[in-house]
């Protein structure tokens, strides 16, 4: 069993799918981080950054004690391996789609978050800060749109890399972005939502949480910004 310390935000979500397309039995702890739940000591002790998603899984591969991690792409290559789906084993393909699991981790990821900062959460527009992130973002999804021009997936078979990429992407609207300049991006978009994982995945999230402006209540701008308890 994987406890999966889990709310409904992007980051969130790469985990959920991931757990919905291989039936990894799993129990969904919700930390509803508009609330600060984040914060709390027992969390803490699981994911020291306080941040979603974290997991503890109960019976380890390796049969010891169970296993706490936080850090979506390490938890995606962790359950990746341990279940041996999403991502291979031979060097060569293993490390195309670490490429780009990691290309979402150090870049769209973080940039993608500054634009949702700038251009939805920020208590004031700032002109400048609002540019370089839509940029940016911009963009990184022109270096994924040619990435997918022939192919079906971001790296060779649907794998965690997908998994990683697709919630961000998908809320590309939100990011000032114009899907007709991305053709190949919009293509996938539509691919991988038609997946029976991922629409469970997002229905699971619209249960937990059905209010998309939870995070932008006083209080949790507070929380979240002023990064507090
Ligand atoms: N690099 C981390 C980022 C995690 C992250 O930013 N999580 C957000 C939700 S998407 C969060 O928990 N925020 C709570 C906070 O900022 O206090 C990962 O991929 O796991």
């Amino acid at each position: 069993m994987i406890d999966l310390y889990y709310w409904t935000t992007p980051n969130g979500h790469k985990i959920t799918i991931f757990l919905e397309e291989t039936g990894l039995d799993y129990h969904l702890r919700p930390v509803h981080i508009g609330k600060g739940e984040q914060f709390a000591a027992d969390f803490l002790k699981i994911a020291p950054n306080n941040r979603i998603p974290a997991i503890v899984d109960q019976a380890p591969v390796d049969g010891g004690e169970p296993l706490a991690l936080f850090e979506s792409g390490a938890i995606l290559e962790y359950l990746a391996d341990k279940s041996g789906r999403f991502l291979p084993r031979e060097p060569r393909p293993r490390f195309q789609v670490l490429q780009w699991l990691y290309w979402q981790m150090g870049g769209l990821g973080p940039m993608a978050g500054q634009n949702h900062h700038f251009v939805r959460y920020a208590p004031e527009p700032i002109p400048y800060a609002i540019e370089r992130y839509v940029k940016e973002t911009a963009r990184l999804y022109g270096v994924l749109d040619r990435q997918l021009q022939g192919r079906d997936y971001v790296a060779g078979d649907y794998s965690i890399a997908d998994m990683a990429i697709y919630p961000w992407a998908k809320l590309w609207e939100g990011q000032r972005q114009r899907l007709e300049d991305f053709p190949n991006m919009a293509a996938w978009l539509d691919r991988i939502a038609e997946r029976p994982a991922v629409q469970r995945a997002y229905a699971m999230a619209e249960q937990i949480n059905a209010d998309p402006d939870a995070l932008l209540t006083a209080e949790a701008r507070r929380l979240l910004f002023g990064q507090g308890s």
